[in-house]
Formats: C-alpha cells, sequence, structure tokens
C-alpha cells in the first residue's frame, strides 16, 4: 500500500482487516466526514458496496443481509442525526442477535461539545443495545496504530458475532481529520503522509482469531415426560439433529415458520390446533421451546399448562413472556435433548400427526371455497411459488405465513421488537446476492420503508404487498369497537396506489386480484430477475370473515380429536 494521509490510512487498515474478517458487504450513506471510509470500501476489490440514501433504510439492509448470510455487516454513515437514524436496526438486531456492526464517523474532539456544524454527542448513543462500543479517535501522524486499527475489528467482529456474550450489533465510532479524500492537499487542508505501515499478517490472516466455545447439553436431571411437545422457534441449533431426537422421543415439532423446519416431520397447524387453548388429548406433560417462538401468541396456552416447561437457547436468551418456564436454560438444545432418556409413546405424537393433517385439509378446503383474496389465502398460495426465500413483513403476513404457508423455503423476518419498520430494506438485504426472493407485506410496512428503494442497485426480488389500504390487524384488537374515529386513529386508510409508487421508484409494478395470478406473476418475476411488486388488493371485511371461518373450522376439526 502506498502512503496516505492519516485518514485514509485508517480507513484502509480497518477496511482491510474487516475483509480478513470475512466482512463481504458495506452499505454506505452518503456524507463528508465519513468520506475516507466510503472510498476505503469502494476500492477494496471484495468487498461489495451499497449505497443506500437514508441511514434508517441503510442499516436495515444490512441487518437484513447479515441475518441471512449470518456474518456481519457493515453500515457506514456520516456524522449528526444520521448515526441516530441506525437506531431501530439497532434495537432490531440486539433482540434478533443478527451481527451487524455500525461504523460511525465523527468530528474530531475538538469540534465537539462547541456547537458546531452537524455534531451531536455520538458516545455511546446506542446505549447497552450494542455489544461492544467504541470510541476509535483520531488517526495521529505521529503514532503507529496498525495494530490498535486491527485488533479492533478484531475485536469488533468477535464480540458482533457473540464473543463474550451472544451476537448482535457493535458500534465503532470514528473521528476523522481532513482530507479525508486519498490526497496530502484537498484545497481545503493539507496533511503529511502516514508514516507508518498498515499492513496485516503477511499470510492474509485476521490480526486476531477468536474462539467461540459451542455450549455443552444441559444435565436436567430426572425431567422426562412421555407426552413432551417441542415447540421450535428462530434460534441457532441443528435442524437436521432436532428432528432426529424429536423421532427417538417420540414427541412432536410444532415449527414455526421462522424455524427453518417446516416440511413432512413438523407440526404447523398449531394455531388453529389451540384455537380455544391446549385440546385436553393433545395436553403435554413437558414443553421444550427453543429459540425465538413468535408470532402465535396462542402458544400461550401451550406454556401455561403445569408441567415442565424447559426453554433452551444456546445463547442464554431469556424468553420466558408468561412467566410459566420452570427452566430457563443456556445450552446446546440438540445435545439437551439427546441427555433425556424417554421411551416413545408413539400413539402421542400420531395424535399431534392426524389432527395436523386434518386440521391443515379442513383450512385448505375452507380457504379455497373463497373466491375473493384474503390475507390466508394469499399466504397459503406462497408455498405453491418458486420461492427459496420468503421475507415477511409484521403484523398480519408473518402471522398468515406461520399459519398458513407450507414451503420448505427459508423464511425471515424481523421478530425481535416486530417494528413494521425497515421492511423494504432487510428484504432488499436478504435478497442482495440470492436468488428466488419474494417478500410478502402489509400495505403500511411497505410505504413505512418506501424510501428504501431509493438504492444505487436494486437486487432480484418480488414484493407481493396484501393491500387492505391500511392495519389490517387493528380489526383484530379492543380498538375497533372501543375507539372513536377507528378508521383514522388506527387503520390509517392511505389510498395511495403502489403499483405507481414502485414504478416511480424503478420497479415493475402490477396489480393481481387472483391467487392463480399471484402465484403465476411470482414465478415469472423470479425467473426473469430485477425488481417487481405485485399488489394484491384485499377487502378488510372479506379478510376478517374469511379468518372467523378459519376458526371456526379449527373448532371443528378440535371437537372431533
Ligand atoms: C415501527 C412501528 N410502528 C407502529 C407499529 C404498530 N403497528 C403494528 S401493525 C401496524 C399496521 C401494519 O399495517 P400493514 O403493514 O398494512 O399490515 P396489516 O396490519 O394490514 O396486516 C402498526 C401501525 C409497529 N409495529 N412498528
Amino acid at each position: 500500500m502506498s502512503q496516505p494521509n492519516p485518514s485514509t490510512a485508517q480507513a484502509r487498515a480497518l477496511v482491510d482487516e474487516l475483509h480478513r474478517h470475512g466482512v463481504r458487504l458495506a452499505v454506505i450513506s452518503p456524507g463528508s466526514r465519513s468520506a475516507a471510509l466510503a472510498i476505503a470500501f469502494e476500492e477494496h476489490p471484495a468487498v461489495e458496496t451499497r449505497v443506500v440514501l437514508d441511514e434508517r433504510s441503510a442499516a436495515f439492509l444490512a441487518l437484513g443481509h447479515a441475518r441471512a448470510s449470518e456474518v456481519p455487516v457493515v453500515a457506514v454513515c456520516t456524522s449528526g442525526t444520521a448515526v441516530a437514524n441506525y437506531l431501530p436496526a439497532v434495537v432490531e438486531a440486539d433482540l434478533s442477535m443478527v451481527p451487524l456492526i455500525l461504523m460511525t464517523a465523527d468530528r474530531p474532539p475538538e469540534l465537539r461539545h462547541v456547537g458546531s456544524n452537524q455534531t451531536i454527542d455520538q458516545v455511546g448513543v446506542f446505549g447497552d443495545r450494542t455489544r461492544w462500543f467504541c470510541d476509535v479517535g483520531l488517526a495521529d501522524i505521529t503514532l503507529d496504530l496498525n495494530g490498535y486499527w486491527r485488533s479492533t475489528i478484531s475485536q469488533a467482529v468477535a464480540r458482533a458475532n457473540g464473543h463474550g456474550s451472544r451476537p448482535g450489533p457493535g458500534h465503532l465510532n470514528l473521528s476523522f481529520r481532513e482530507p479525508t479524500v486519498p490526497v496530502s492537499d484537498d484545497g481545503r487542508t493539507q496533511s503529511d503522509s502516514y508514516a507508518f505501515s498498515i499492513e496485516g499478517r503477511s499470510d492474509g490472516s485476521p490480526w486476531q482469531v477468536d474462539g467461540v466455545a459451542r455450549p455443552g447439553p444441559a444435565d436436567l436431571g430426572l425431567l422426562e415426560g412421555s407426552r413432551g411437545v417441542v415447540v421450535a422457534g428462530q434460534g441457532d441449533y441443528d435442524r437436521k439433529q432436532l428432528v432426529a431426537e424429536s423421532e427417538r422421543l417420540g414427541w412432536p415439532i410444532l415449527a414455526t415458520a421462522l424455524s427453518g423446519l417446516r416440511g413432512d416431520n413438523a407440526v404447523d397447524t398449531y394455531h388453529h390446533l389451540l384455537v380455544d387453548g391446549v385440546p385436553p388429548p393433545l395436553t403435554p406433560d413437558l414443553v421444550i421451546t427453543i429459540g425465538h417462538i413468535g408470532p402465535s401468541d396462542r402458544f400461550s396456552s401451550l406454556t401455561g399448562v403445569t408441567c415442565p416447561q424447559i426453554h433452551l437457547d444456546r445463547w442464554g436468551a431469556w424468553r420466558d413472556p408468561r412467566r410459566q418456564s420452570t427452566h430457563i436454560v443456556e445450552a446446546d438444545p440438540v445435545g439437551t435433548l439427546h441427555s433425556f432418556d424417554n421411551v416413545a409413546d408413539n400413539a402421542w405424537k400420531s395424535l399431534w400427526d392426524s389432527g395436523d393433517r386434518e386440521m391443515r385439509s379442513a383450512l385448505d378446503e375452507r380457504i379455497t371455497a373463497e373466491p375473493n383474496l384474503s390475507g390466508p389465502a394469499i399466504a397459503r398460495s406462497i408455498g405453491a411459488t418458486g420461492a427459496g426465500q420468503v421475507v415477511v413483513s409484521s403484523s398480519m403476513p408473518v402471522r398468515d405465513v406461520d399459519a398458513h404457508t407450507r414451503s420448505a423455503a427459508r423464511v425471515f423476518a424481523n421478530p425481535g421488537a416486530s417494528g413494521i419498520d425497515g421492511f423494504v430494506s432487510t428484504a432488499l438485504g436478504i435478497a442482495t446476492g440470492r436468488k428466488s426472493t419474494l417478500a410478502l407485506t402489509g400495505d403500511l410496512s411497505f410505504l413505512h420503508d418506501a424510501g428504501g428503494l431509493v438504492i444505487d442497485e436494486l437486487p432480484d426480488v418480488v414484493f407481493v404487498v396484501v393491500d387492505n389500504d391500511g392495519g389490517g390487524l387493528f380489526d383484530h384488537l379492543p380498538q375497533a369497537v372501543h375507539s372513536p374515529d377507528f378508521e383514522r386513529l388506527f387503520v390509517a386508510p392511505h389510498g395511495r396506489d403502489l403499483t405507481r409508487l414502485a414504478r416511480a421508484h424503478g420497479l415493475k409494478g402490477l396489480e393481481v386480484d387472483a391467487v392463480e395470478d399471484l402465484v403465476a406473476e411470482a414465478d415469472s418475476g423470479m425467473a426473469e430477475g430485477g425488481a417487481h411488486v405485485l399488489v394484491a388488493k384485499v377487502d378488510r371485511e372479506t379478510d376478517l370473515k374469511m379468518r372467523r371461518a378459519l376458526d371456526d373450522t379449527a373448532r371443528a376439526v378440535v371437537a372431533g380429536l
């Protein structure tokens, strides 16, 4: 490397070290103070860059990509309120344990706390939501800082990957003095070259390699139950081995859409099987929950059964919304199941399996009998597309996919904080570098992050917008009957033409009004490549009736169990 000015030297060392640690994508929002970082990322031959105007969207794009790739992704922004716009994605990354590294440019110390332009206090601005914060400081021209910069990156990546606690976001605040472009004289400020080497390890390896040990199984003593159920959520565990252990134990797996376990071996109609609580024949004597088990609120009847209730999480997350767990255990979930010694009661598992089959066929029959579009019908049709990965927004889409999508496709959402913000960008991040991505969203979620479409390059993606002109979720809540001006205060109808909005952003926009068309258009959009928006108009009244009818159908099935 030639000898650049100090800011450029620092930025180049940091970027090179990030690459050595496996970072392959940096999401950059335009700004001046961050110029050295933006240019260093752009100049690196093996780190891809995306440019997203809105920092809130940029951080969600980074979050989406990190979620799917399970490798840290960097977001870079300038000083000031730009930094504060990262907060929603930081909150989600914290709760969802997604490795994200935020590199915020800052003014040098002499320009802080004196009312200088575009300057806020950025030190520790995300509080304890980040796994690690470092105010990296300035590139001091008189000091050899190469080891400091590179080991800082080693630690930032290690901590984002869970070293010392659990995976999550990290924040590096970086002061830069001008020139922040790679010249000795930018026309405003002059600088000598940085005099020290900024080379990394000569064999191309990271400065420091960290180690995170896998936890072993937990010894829970004699807790065997012959009628156990395993509720599998989003989390860090070996899927294949979990299926094998559950088979051995004779315990059904209730596989949430985000578990990655949907398939022939799992029960996926639990939302309807639990319509009025746990049916007596399906009442377990042991409940194991693994990872994040949203979004169905009907699990609460299962986790309220008086019996051993064991929550297992590899990172020790404390997930116990009902406060009824008897054990909250940081351990390898599958290894812990392996330590159980139960003689499988096959009749027990068959009861769940046959209930699941009956429920699925009754729900299917009811959904296909209704010609008008509804959320459940759209979610069910997603399983008929060739999507390899499905991203779903919070509110009803994630619930509908959980209840009605049977597909081996990987399903992603932002379940940590269940925000309706950042969805478009999360989906774009997940789609970046991958084929066959379908993103199912409500209209408000889509509009909330429409600014995320202001990006340098759109990936291949098909958005399906369930357009019920507002927030359909609120129809299910008490304010639907107990609030003045319910529509305006809660549903927030917008009347926007979303196909035109899509076209204005350079996407292909199309309206679809039947599930067959939706499946055909989604498949052709994914085959053709590029970014598409399919708008499916749904009438809220029809949708509500369908959901009530499905619950009635479920009650009839449960009564016959
Ligand atoms: C950032 C954020 N703001 C507000 C909410 C509250 N909220 C939950 S669902 C919802 C409506 C979502 O509407 P839409 O995306 O159209 O989906 P639908 O409810 O129609 O399924 C709102 C505003 C939230 N979860 N997150």
